[in-house]
């Protein structure tokens, strides 16, 4: 198999961190685009993703998968230990649950952040708004204090376990370190949630 990804760029990074938790992070081959310099944007490579983005799975057989979720769910498939998306039909949907509120209401708005915020990714977003950055920004961060009261009871994104909704929400956060934000101590149960997924395999994937 072989993976498509950019340095920086947080979808991508929600399956190397994926892959990280699993184990299997040198089992697939990985070409590293240069998004500044449009190489997503290419011929060649829209032929393989047609919207020109990352990351992208290409199968031995030529089959491909985009769409960063997507991707993790069928490398769960192929590895299922360790369990990141639920053992049955109910703790899959609920972590689903939490995964999607993690990337819609969360990761997302930090990500359109940066976007159009950061001038370090003009070169990326071609229509860089900056009312659009701070309507995101303030978004995120009502989100930001949602989830420091979700971590004040429980342990992880999901529950008491680490899931694939926990990745989503760090791939969020450390890309908003682009605009030198990080949860402080305002929000010390994100932040300490921050803490214990530093020390993890996934937190230990470059940027
Ligand atoms: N929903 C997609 C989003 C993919 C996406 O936005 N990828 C960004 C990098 S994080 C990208 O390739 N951007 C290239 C561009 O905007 O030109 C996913 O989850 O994989």
């Amino acid at each position: 198999m072989k993976l498509w990804l950019a340095p920086y760029a947080p979808n991508p990074r929600r399956v190397t961190m994926f892959l990280a938790e699993k184990g299997i992070g040198e089992e697939i081959e990985k070409t590293v685009l240069a998004l500044p310099e449009g190489e997503q944007r290419q011929d060649a490579f829209r032929e393989k993703s047609p919207l020109g983005q990352v990351p992208c799975l290409e199968l031995g057989d030529g089959r491909i998968l985009t769409e960063s979720r997507a991707i993790c769910t069928y490398l769960e498939s192929l590895y299922p230990e360790p369990n990141l998306m639920g053992r049955d039909g109910f703790e899959r949907a609920e972590i689903e649950m939490w995964d999607r509120r993690a990337e819609l209401m969360f990761s997302m708005p930090l990500m359109l952040w940066v976007r159009h915020g950061s001038p370090l990714l003009g070169k990326v977003e071609l229509n860089q708004n900056a009312a659009v950055a701070d309507y995101y920004r303030d978004g995120a961060m009502r989100m930001a204090v949602w989830f420091d009261g979700l971590l004040k009871a429980r342990p992880f994104i999901a529950g008491d376990r680490f899931t694939s909704a926990d990745i989503t929400v760090l791939a969020g956060m450390d890309f908003a370190k682009m605009m030198r934000w990080r949860p402080g101590e305002e929000l010390p149960h994100l932040k300490a949630w921050r803490a214990r997924m530093a020390e993890r395999p996934c937190g230990q994937t470059p940027p």
